[in-house]
């Protein structure tokens, strides 16, 4: 017996409730053919952790996610609003939940400086880590000893206790062949290292800053004691760049534990300086420390009174990347590390330079110590 259309609809008026079994089945079907797909390619998706896949929460039948309707029909959803005004940078930045990047180029890796880092008493959850390390042999080494050290400390730590996160990049471009004391101090390669030292730190602070970062604290891998509150002592002098006094301890002539003043890069500018910039061609640069390029620019190495008060500021015009902090909006406004000569200056010194001509001041704290390896 054939059914015609107008038989089938005059069945489904006189009794509507037949029609509903095979309605029912037909949407049973749907939604296990349909979904069951959709569902599977998202576990898989997942199981292979692919990098943007999306955890569908609580997708029932009979109602789609509200968040997954969104992602679908709404990219914008997508995007991450923060207020830059917002972002603050205070003396007591703890209390305001500031948040912190420490930065270090790393051509060595020293477990002291490691040791010295974890000891910090700002809260680590405030903090992030970014390092950058050289794309040679030695490089490959260091980058395994930070890496298994970080690893290590992951297993042992609480918590409360780990870093908001951790960056790693591998240098793209070059870096000195030696890095040995005598050959990377010579006079002769001082434009080429500092040159691709500014690169390094160049990359590494563009490419890890985030829109909550507060507060940048560049800090050497050479740099291996400091005070544990070196962060909060810092930050208290609500400067936009200020250096730490780097000193180095030794043993003296009378076999005694001392202490010497060791990265000259915090200075002053001179008349001297100036006199022998202006008499340098365009693409000549002046570094500090020489004598053969006698400056006599006021060092703050040489500053230091350990009887006076640790919080005695003085304004610089060069600095050193040994312990240096820096708002993140000083950065932000586009001060970066010169790797060219930029007023006869490059890099950290080149940095202070364009951080003033920014508007910004640079200060110095000749009292406040953080040491610096000795080899
Ligand atoms: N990524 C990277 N880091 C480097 C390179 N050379 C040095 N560094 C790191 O950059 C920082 C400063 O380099 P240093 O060689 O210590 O330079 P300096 O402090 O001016 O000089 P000395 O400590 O006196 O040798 C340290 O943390 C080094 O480990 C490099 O070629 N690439
Ligand atoms: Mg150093």
């Amino acid at each position: 017996m054939v059914y015609s259309k107008q038989m089938i609809i005059r069945q489904i008026r006189r009794k509507p409730l037949l029609a509903i079994g095979p309605i029912a089945l037909l949407l049973v079907l749907y939604l296990f053919l349909f979904r069951g797909s959709d569902s599977s390619s998202s576990t898989s998706a997942s199981s292979k952790k692919t990098k943007y896949s999306y955890e569908k929460k609580g997708r029932g039948w009979f109602s789609k996610n509200k968040d997954s309707i969104i992602l679908q029909d709404l990219p914008q959803n997508h995007i991450s609003h923060y207020d830059l005004n917002a972002l603050t940078t205070s003396a007591n930045a703890l209390e305001n939940k500031e948040q912190v990047l420490i930065l270090t180029p790393m051509s060595k890796f020293l477990p002291q400086y490691w040791e010295n880092l974890n000891k910090l008493t700002y809260d680590h959850s405030l903090i992030e880590l970014g390092f950058i390390i050289p794309r040679s042999t030695e490089g490959d080494q260091v980058l395994k000893q930070l890496e298994s050290a970080i690893k290590k400390q992951l297993s042992s730590l609480k918590e409360t206790e780990k870093w908001k996160k951790i960056t790693i990049l591998r240098q793209d471009s070059d870096s000195l062949k030696s890095q040995l004391e005598k050959d990377r101090h010579a006079l002769s390669v001082q434009k080429e290292r500092r040159s691709m030292m500014a690169l390094a730190r160049n990359s590494l602070v563009f490419t890890t800053i985030s829109p909550y970062t507060s507060w940048c604290l560049w800090l050497d891998a050479d740099i291996v004691e400091s005070s544990p509150t070196l962060l909060q002592d810092m930050i208290a002098h609500d400067k936009a760049v200020l250096s730490a006094n780097v000193y180095q301890r030794w043993t003296d002539e009378n076999n005694k534990p001392a202490i010497r003043p060791y990265d000259f890069n915090n200075w002053v500018e001179s008349d001297e300086g100036l006199k022998l910039a202006s008499q340098l061609k365009d693409d000549e640069i002046v570094v500090e420390g020489y004598a053969e390029m006698a400056t006599y620019r006021p060092l703050m190495a040489h500053f230091y009174d350990a009887n006076a008060d640790a919080n005695t500021e003085m304004a610089l015009d060069g600095v050193g990347g040994g312990a240096l902090l820096v708002k993140a909006d000083v950065h932000r406004d586009g001060a970066m590390f010169p790797s060219f000569p930029f007023y006869h200056l490059i890099e950290t010194e080149g940095f202070a330079k364009m951080a003033k001509r920014l508007g910004y001041e640079v200060f110095g704290l000749p009292n406040y110590l953080v040491y610096h390896y000795n080899e």
